[in-house]
């Protein structure tokens, strides 16, 4: 497998990174009609595009999966699963609930009291990848945070398959959580029949998750109309590792990333040239093994990168230019190197922390920022689901004292009215 190697310095890798592997205006277009079907023919249009892109015949009376199918879910999947499913949603619930935000209001010594008051939101809509990307996981971490948020409706979505099924594991990770209300519907369709309802389906306030191309694009044009979480990219990890890393390991965890996404970005940096090499035979080795090898040879051929640097040092200022959505830290202090990463989704510590941990279990969400986005995103939080109002109370006393400064505020501006609302509270009125 031929795997770009580079000096992590050099012109060569910022032009390998700065090449996009995500471009959306090609398929604004189709997209963008999606929309304006949808809003004009609402369910008739959603099951148009439900034939023409999943093959499926839906129409209102299997639209919203059924109690008998939960239940036929129920009998397909075996004990063992939900036995692992319900680990994972008590330590996903346990992190989330640390995130609640508490309403606060404090008064001053004027008898002025200030705060924030925290919501959750109302009614959100959760998208879940079907197809080959079937991801359980993605139904806690999206509906989870949500719950723990205080939200009073989820509404879910994801793309059934040509027989009009939805993944037995999908639905009883959705059951477990009591999620109810469940379409079959997925793509861009989906996003905008949430975004602004159909005759059956009342509009969210809030679309989370991740999807394929056409998602993120239809998830852009909804923002503004409605929340979003993020502009979700396809997935990426870019491992940190000293010379005593094992190059089974970092081969494995690079490969475990590839397989997503025949678009996923896989990107080791380290300052051991014999590392690289070590690396590079143990994933001809360990990629025979794996069933997706498809994928995973595409990804790392086109994506892939194994970069050298001279130090240690600069593979954390990659690490802060690349700001990967999971950064692994397979180094022999990872603790130490803390303080010096910025940029990255989530980051994992220590050669048994691989990336995986925190997909399904450890409970941080895996609905992280990608396509460098963390410099200035979070992963998926409770935050995401609530939002906050400002509280404003004034004393008399307060009005009183504040009042000039404001009214010269106003004045300046040429907001008379402003003034005027100000000063007729405090008429006649000294300033003690
Ligand atoms: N690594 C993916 C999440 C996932 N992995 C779901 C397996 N299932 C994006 O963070
Ligand atoms: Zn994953």
């Amino acid at each position: 497998m031929n795997i770009k190697k580079f000096d992590g310095a050099s012109e060569d890798f910022k032009r390998f990174l700065a090449a996009s592997n995500a471009s959306m205006k090609q398929y604004e277009d189709s997209v963008g009609e999606i929309g304006r079907q949808v809003q004009e023919k609402g369910n008739q249009a959603i099951f148009a595009f439900t034939l023409k892109f999943d093959g499926a015949k839906i129409d209102e009376s299997n639209f919203l999966v059924s109690e008998d199918e939960i239940e036929a879910a129920y009998d397909e999947v075996d004990d063992d699963y939900i036995f692992a499913l319900d680990q994972a949603i008590d330590n996903i619930a346990t992190f989330h609930s640390r995130q609640l935000k508490n309403s606060w209001m404090e008064p001053d010594e004027r008898g002025n009291i200030l705060g924030q008051l925290y919501r959750p939101l109302e009614r959100v809509g959760i998208y879940v990848p079907g197809g080959t990307a079937a991801y359980p996981s993605s139904v806690l971490m999206n509906a989870i945070p949500a719950q723990v948020a205080g939200v009073s409706e989820i509404a879910m979505v994801t793309p059934p398959a040509k027989d009009g099924s939805i993944n037995p594991y999908t639905l009883v990770a959705a059951a477990e959580l009591g999620i109810e209300e469940i379409y079959k519907m997925g793509g861009a369709q989906a996003v905008f029949a949430l975004a602004y309802g159909t005759e059956t389906i009342n509009k969210v306030d809030l679309i989370s998750g991740p999807g394929n191309i056409y998602v993120t694009i239809a998830k852009k044009m909804v923002y503004g109309d409605v929340n979003i979480d993020m502009l979700a990219g396809p997935s990426e990890i870019l491992i940190v590792a000293d010379k005593k890393a094992n190059p089974a390991y970092l081969a494995a965890d690079m490969m475990s990333q590839a397989e997503h996404d025949v678009l996923a970005r896989s990107i080791l940096v380290t300052d051991s040239e014999t590392l690289i090499e070590r690396v590079q035979e143990e994933i001809e080795k360990q990629v025979q093994e794996l069933s997706r090898q498809d994928i995973i040879r595409q990804a790392l051929e086109n994506y892939g990168a194994l970069v050298l640097v001279p130090q240690m040092d600069q593979a954390c200022a990659v690490a802060n230019l690349v700001a990967p959505e999971h950064l692994e830290l397979m180094v022999e202090h990872p603790f130490d190197y803390l303080s010096r990463i910025r940029n990255a989704g989530a980051i994992f510590l220590g050669k048994d922390t691989p990336e995986p941990v925190g997909d399904y279990f450890a409970g941080p969400n895996h609905i992280l920022p990608t396509g460098g986005t963390a410099r200035f995103y979070s992963p998926v939080s409770v935050d995401t689901f609530m939002k906050s109002s400002s509280i404003i109370y004034y004393s008399p006393q307060g009005i009183k004292e504040d009042a000039e400064g404001i009214m010269k505020l106003a004045e300046v501006e040429g907001l008379t009215a402003h003034a005027n609302s100000i000063r007729i509270r405090v008429k006649g009125k000294k300033k003690k």
